[in-house]
């Protein structure tokens, strides 16, 4: 069962990271640390993990890279001290009550994540719109979900993803748009890979200007040009009215507006589509005649879609296709958008956005306010509406914010336009950060830091992109004195309420996250995703149960009558009009610039850079870049280059990628500025919004890309873990305007890999400080300086072991240095290789990350004439959990 606690106390959890959702078992070791295995029963995975789900237990158990007490800071120039939490939340308290009184209750905001458990959201909610009186609250889901959510409620009615996932085993045809599933959804991309095996007549569609892992397994890849989507998704719904092949029965009796769309869509023929958004007209024709006469068309989608300032059109124009061809409600059949963090879908239930109250309700419609009041018997819930993301971090720039409380987010790491986040940050009077990591960019800003517990050391629930909820269980406690995030809030909440107003100190009074749940469940009561029956007991003895729940089962899918969460029951064609997106490419601002997922890190880092396994894949920040954009640009592959464009530049190398679209230029998310200094990848992108969603256009912004002129160069490479060496580090760095610092695994130890760029060689005293400063003072050296020509080479050995090195001014060596550290072969003399005599290896990508297979053994091994099923006899590689598998297949077709 994928219930409570088996023996040897294993426990049934869920996954931390994305949305899908994974059942885990995880079982505590005596060292501090857990093991995890996929949990078989699970309905969303059943026992399948990706790299990421498998390799769980080694990032848990180092103290190292946690927060483990309170620290307060009196004055933005004072130095953060240790405190006890009794200070810490005497200080929270007290500055918020303090702004409260002061400035209004609008003077307080909350920006929250994902990633916290619905027991978390519920009463940081309660907290907000409860006591402080404000609805200035917001996730980072307003990055993420908050198109998909307005392109659902404006056409379907209201915020419900209607499909579920065994769906995938009942498609026809799969459109995936603006989605890599094989990166960002790996287990479910497992399983439309089986769907498409059992049923070889299955179509795959894909649509991203990125031919991606995910488009390797599509019968038709569509190259869309960042944002035009609309264009694409009007011309196909416009020959499927051509060809007839709409359900005009399903149009007449269960949607409205048609007519209005259809005159619309005449100006949108395949050809003038076709320059729009890229697609070649005949394309256009074939998705639409695959989509539409499919017997049920499923598509997915997540950021391509949602993450621009039409994203809400996006969402809409597609759901149009699902409207018109009647794939609703129906097995195999809907329009499935694919959450991305584990529990955004909980946050959307329990009113984890300014413009949502708990139970799916409106904080405009008074009604709904009134309802919400009297279930937590206060007088009245605030009518004011509250800030978005990016609205609060822009009132914060301007002196309007004076708490800010940031909990389980990084936003000096994923806002746009970074220049504006962090001065609002420098702006607020007093930044509350409760963070579970000590590497975190936000913690710089942080006046109180609130240690917070984190998976597995947390209790509550989830629920995952096919609505359905299923409990998180606690395997360890949590380490020094970090505490759950619910409870943070609890005692916060407490503590204000006896300053303001003492007869609800007892709205916050719950003994465990069991009762938190229950409160809200109470909420759900008569609401479209009524689960007001579902309690603890009810998961742990029946398991993980989806949305809307009547108290014995809960309904795998939606509107299967026909019947729509509209006033008038019927679903919407909108008046979806053309729009490009916000950054204009100009001659100067030439590349389409657009950033995404890597297989095996997540967002800024925090727990995948633990896990030595999960930094071979793509260890270092680089642009891809299409091979004719280099040669236009004079760019060789490897050079460093600068990006750069109104709103800031970065600098870091380029390397040739010929799955872009020629035009297009790509940067992983995950390099902020603790991986890239400066500001990270965020300083170059857009805070445009969409008008609906106010969501900001992270996928897009117009750049232009030039060689560095950095001449000077240094790389280093130390054993030892980043957290413990990041003090010294962020000291040096900032001096250059490359910076580099990222974790990287040789012979499955940790290191830290540093490079650095300057435009001149820096001074003799900062050169001699970039070694001692490293490198530990009794450490044993190899040198090779030659000082008067500014150059520094020296390995530190032990014995004949190599533990790390530097080099400055010269850095020849450095292939074959890592691949020393690596395991590979001892130099014959070290001092010709230093002085750059040696030949340089480049050390390989590993392409499996469960078994360690590196690109040139499979090269080696395709060379010899293996495909991918003799690949995973020989090499093991692609036995673990899969993710590689679209990567060998292209090596194989390469
Ligand atoms: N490995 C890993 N998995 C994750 C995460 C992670 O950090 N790492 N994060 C999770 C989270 S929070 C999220 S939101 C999801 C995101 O999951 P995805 O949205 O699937 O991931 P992204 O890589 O952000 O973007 C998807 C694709 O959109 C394409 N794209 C860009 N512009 C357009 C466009 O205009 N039209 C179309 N059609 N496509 C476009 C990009 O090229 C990219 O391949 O992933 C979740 N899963
Ligand atoms: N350029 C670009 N930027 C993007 C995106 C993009 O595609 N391109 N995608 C956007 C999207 S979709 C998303 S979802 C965001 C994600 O952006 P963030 O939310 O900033 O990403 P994370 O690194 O996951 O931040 C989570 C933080 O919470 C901490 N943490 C982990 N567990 C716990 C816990 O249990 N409690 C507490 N209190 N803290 C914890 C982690 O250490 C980490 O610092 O990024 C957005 N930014
Ligand atoms: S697909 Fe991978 S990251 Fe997502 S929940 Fe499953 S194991 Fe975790
Ligand atoms: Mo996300």
């Amino acid at each position: 069962m994928t219930t409570a606690t088996g023996h040897n106390n294993t426990v049934s959890s869920i996954c931390c990271y994305c949305g899908t959702g994974c059942g885990v078992r995880v079982t505590p070791q005596a060292n501090g640390t857990v093991t995890v295995i996929g949990d078989e029963q699970h309905p969303a995975n059943f026992g399948r993990l990706c790299s990421k789900g498998r390799t769980l237990g080694e990032s848990t158990g180092r103290l190292s890279a946690r927060l483990l007490r309170p620290t307060l800071r009196h004055g933005k120039d004072a130095l953060p001290q240790p405190a006890s939490w009794n200070d810490a939340l005497r200080m929270a308290g007290s500055k918020l009550s303090a702004a409260i009184r002061e400035h209004g209750p609008d003077s307080v905001a909350f920006y929250l994540s994902g990633q916290l458990l619905t027991e978390d959201y519920y009463l940081f909610n309660k907290l907000a719109r409860g006591l402080v009186g404000s609805n200035n609250i917001d996730t980072n889901s307003r990055l993420c979900m908050s198109s998909a959510v307005s392109g659902y409620k404006q056409t379907l009615g209201a915020d419900a993803p209607p499909a579920c996932y065994e769906d995938f085993d009942h498609a026809g045809c799969v459109f995936i748009a603006g989605a890599n599933m094989a990166y960002a959804h790996p287990v479910l991309f497992r399983r439309l890979e089986e769907a498409k095996a059992a049923n070889p007549a299955m179509k795959i569609i894909v649509a991203d200007p990125r031919r991606t892992d995910t488009a390797s397994i599509a019968d038709l890849y569509l190259p869309v040009l960042p944002g035009t989507d609309v264009a694409l998704f009007h011309a196909m719904l416009n020959v499927m009215i051509w060809e007839e092949l709409i359900d005009r029965d399903y149009i007449e009796q269960h949607t409205e507006g048609f007519a209005v769309l259809r005159a619309r869509l005449r100006e949108f023929t395949p050809r003038a589509a076709s320059e729009l958004c890229g697609v070649h007209e005949d394309d256009i024709v074939t998705a639409a005649r695959w989509f539409a006469s499919s017997p049920a068309t499923l598509s997915c989608y997540t950021m391509g879609l949602n993450q621009y300032s039409n994203g809400s059109d996006k969402n809409a124009a597609l759901i149009h296709l699902h409207l018109a061809t009647g794939h609703i409600g129906k097995p195999g059949a809907g329009p499935f958008s694919l959450t991305g963090q584990p529990n955004a879908m909980g946050g959307r239930e329990v009113g984890g956005l300014a413009t949502v109250l708990p139970g799916h309700r409106d904080p405009a419609n008074a009604a709904h306010r009134a309802e919400v009041a009297a279930l937590w018997g206060v007088p009245e819930l605030p009518s004011r509406p509250g800030l978005t993301a990016i609205e609060m971090f822009e009132a914060a720039a301007e002196g309007r914010i004076k708490v800010l409380w940031i909990a389980c987010t990084n936003p000096a790491h994923s806002l746009p336009d970074q220049t504006l986040v962090r001065a609002a940050l420098e702006k607020v009077d007093c930044v509350i950060v409760q963070e579970a990591f000590a590497g975190s960019e936000t913690l710089a800003y942080a006046d109180i830091v609130l240690p917070a517990a984190t998976w597995p050391e947390k209790d509550g629930s989830v629920t995952n992109s096919e609505r359905r909820i299923s409990r998180v269980r606690a395997a360890l406690p949590p380490p020094g004195q970090a505490r759950a995030d619910w409870r943070i809030v609890a005692d916060v909440a407490r503590w204000l309420a006896a300053d303001i107003a003492p007869e609800r100190v007892r709205l916050f009074e719950f003994t465990d996250a069991g009762a938190v749940f229950a409160e809200h469940a109470a909420t759900t009561a008569g609401r479209d995703l009524d689960y007001s029956r579902l309690s603890y007991a009810i998961l742990d003895t029946q398991g993980p149960q989806q949305w809307p729940f009547d108290g014995k089962v809960g309904r795998k899918r939606l509107y299967a009558d026909g019947v729509f969460a509209t006033t008038s029951g019927r679903a919407r064609f909108l008046d979806v009009g053309w729009r490009l997106p916000a950054d204009k490419v100009s001659a100067h601002f030439s590349i389409r610039l657009t950033t995404g997922r890597l297989r095996d890190h997540w967002h800024s880092m925090s727990r995948t850079a633990l896990v030595p396994g999960l930094t071979r894949h793509v260890e270092e920040p680089l642009l891809s870049m299409h091979p004719r954009d280099m040669q236009r640009h004079r760019l060789q592959d490897g050079e460093l280059v600068k990006v750069r464009n109104k709103r800031g530049a970065i600098w870091l190398p380029v390397e040739a990628d010929d799955s872009l679209r020629p035009g297009v230029a790509f940067i992983p998310m995950h390099w902020g500025a603790a991986a890239l200094g400066g500001q990270g990848v965020n300083a170059l992108t857009s805070r445009a919004l969409d008008p609906h969603s106010k969501q900001p256009e992270l996928k897009l912004a117009a750049v232009s890309v030039e060689p560095a002129r950095l001449p000077w160069r240094a790389t280093m490479l130390l054993r030892g873990d980043v957290q413990v060496l990041r003090p010294q580090l962020d000291a040096l760095r900032a001096a250059f305007p490359y910076a580099v610092a990222v974790p990287v695994s040789l012979n499955g130890v940790e290191h830290l890999r540093l490079r650095l760029a300057a435009a001149v060689a820096p001074s003799s005293e900062l050169l001699a400080e970039l070694a001692t400063r490293l490198l530990p003072a009794d450490a044993t050296l190899a040198a090779f300086d030659d000082a008067a020509r500014g150059i520094l080479r020296r390995v530190w050995l032990q014995g004949r072991t190599p533990l790390g090195f530097v080099l400055a001014g010269d850095v020849r060596a450095d292939g074959a240095l890592t691949g020393w550290l690596d395991g590979g072969e001892a130099p014959a003399s070290l001092a010709a290789l230093l002085q750059g005599q040696a030949a340089a290896a480049n050390r390989a990508r590993v392409v499996c990350a469960c078994e360690g297979v590196r690109e040139d053994a499979i090269c080696a091994g395709i060379r010899r004439g293996l495909d991918v099923d003799g690949l995973k006899r020989e090499l093991r590689c692609g036995t673990g959990c899969g993710s590689c598998v679209p990567e060998l297949k292209r090596l194989c077709a390469a």
